[in-house]
C-alpha cells in the first residue's frame, strides 16, 4: 500500500507550456478510451467481423501502454522516447496488416498476403529505427529515411493497386468501400510519419525542422489519427455490413 502510494505521489511535473508532453497524455488518454469503446463493442457483432473488432482495441490498447511510458518517459527526461516509439510501432503496424487481411477474407484473401505486409511494414520500422536512433549522423538518416520509404510505398502499391486491390473488388459492398478508406488512411495518414522524421533528424531536409515543427507532436498526431481512425472505419464497415445482412 506504501508503494502503491508513493508511485503515485511520484508524478512527474508537466510545464503548464509544454505542448509535447501534453500530447503525450492527450494521446495515451484516447488510446485508453478508444480501446474501452472497441473491446466493449466486440460482443455485439458477429463472428466474421468480431475478430476485426478486437484487432482494433489490441492496436489502440498496446499503444496506450506504450504511450503511458512515452509521457512518463517524457516528462522526466525532455527527451524522445525512440525506444519505446518504435516498439510500440512494430507490434501495433503489423496489426493493422492483420486489419487488411482480416477485412479481405471474406473475398479469400491469402496469409501470405497478409505476410507479405508484414514484412513490408517490419523492414519500413527497422529501416526508420537505423535512420533515428542508430546511423544518426552524416547521411545516415536520409539513407536509412530512403529505404524506409521505399517499403512504405511497396505497402502502399499492395493495398491501392496490388492483390488486396482485387480482393477489395471481389468482396464489393462495405468491406470494399473500408479497404478504400484504409488506402487513403495509409496514404494520408501514415504520410505524417516521414515528416515527423525529417522534422527530427538530420538531413538535406532540415527545412522541416526549420518551420518549428517537433517530431514527437508530429508522430503523436499520427498515431490517433491512424490507430484510432483506422479502428472507427473497420467499426463503420462492421456496423454497415451487419445492418444489410439483416435487413
Ligand atoms: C500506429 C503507428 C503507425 C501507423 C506508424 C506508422 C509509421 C510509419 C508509416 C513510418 C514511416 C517512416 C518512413 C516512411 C520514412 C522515415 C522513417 C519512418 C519510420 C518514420
Amino acid at each position: 500500500m506504501n508503494n502503491l502510494l508513493l508511485t503515485i505521489a511520484d508524478v512527474s511535473k508537466i510545464a503548464t507550456d509544454d505542448y509535447v508532453g501534453f500530447t503525450f497524455f492527450v494521446g495515451c488518454m484516447a488510446m485508453m478510451a478508444a480501446s474501452a469503446f472497441f473491446f466493449l463493442s466486440m460482443n455485439s457483432f458477429d463472428r466474421k467481423w468480431k475478430t476485426s473488432i478486437l484487432v482494433s482495441g489490441l492496436i489502440t490498447f498496446i499503444a496506450a501502454v506504450h504511450y503511458w511510458y512515452m509521457r512518463d518517459y517524457w516528462a522526466s527526461n525532455m527527451e524522445s522516447p525512440t525506444f519505446f516509439r518504435y516498439v510500440d510501432w512494430v507490434l501495433t503496424v503489423p496489426l493493422m496488416c492483420v486489419e487488411f487481411y482480416l477485412i479481405l477474407k471474406v473475398a479469400g484473401a491469402k496469409k501470405s498476403m497478409m505476410w507479405k505486409l508484414i514484412f513490408l511494414s517490419v523492414v519500413m520500422l527497422v529501416t526508420g529505427y537505423f535512420g533515428e536512433a542508430v546511423y544518426t549522423t552524416g547521411n545516415g538518416p536520409a539513407i536509412w529515411g530512403l529505404f524506409s520509404g521505399l517499403a512504405y510505398f511497396a505497402i502502399a502499391y499492395m493495398i491501392w493497386f496490388g492483390e488486396a486491390k482485387k480482393l477489395a473488388e471481389q468482396a464489393g459492398g462495405a468491406v470494399l468501400k473500408a479497404h478504400k478508406t484504409l488506402c487513403w488512411f495509409v496514404l494520408v495518414g501514415w504520410a505524417i510519419y516521414p515528416l515527423g522524421y525529417m522534422a527530427g533528424t538530420e538531413g538535406w531536409y532540415s527545412f522541416v525542422a526549420d518551420l518549428g515543427l517537433n517530431m514527437d507532436v508530429i508522430y503523436n498526431i499520427g498515431d490517433a489519427v491512424n490507430k484510432i481512425g483506422f479502428g472507427l472505419v473497420v467499426y463503420g464497415a462492421a456496423v454497415a455490413s451487419q445492418a444489410t445482412s439483416k435487413a
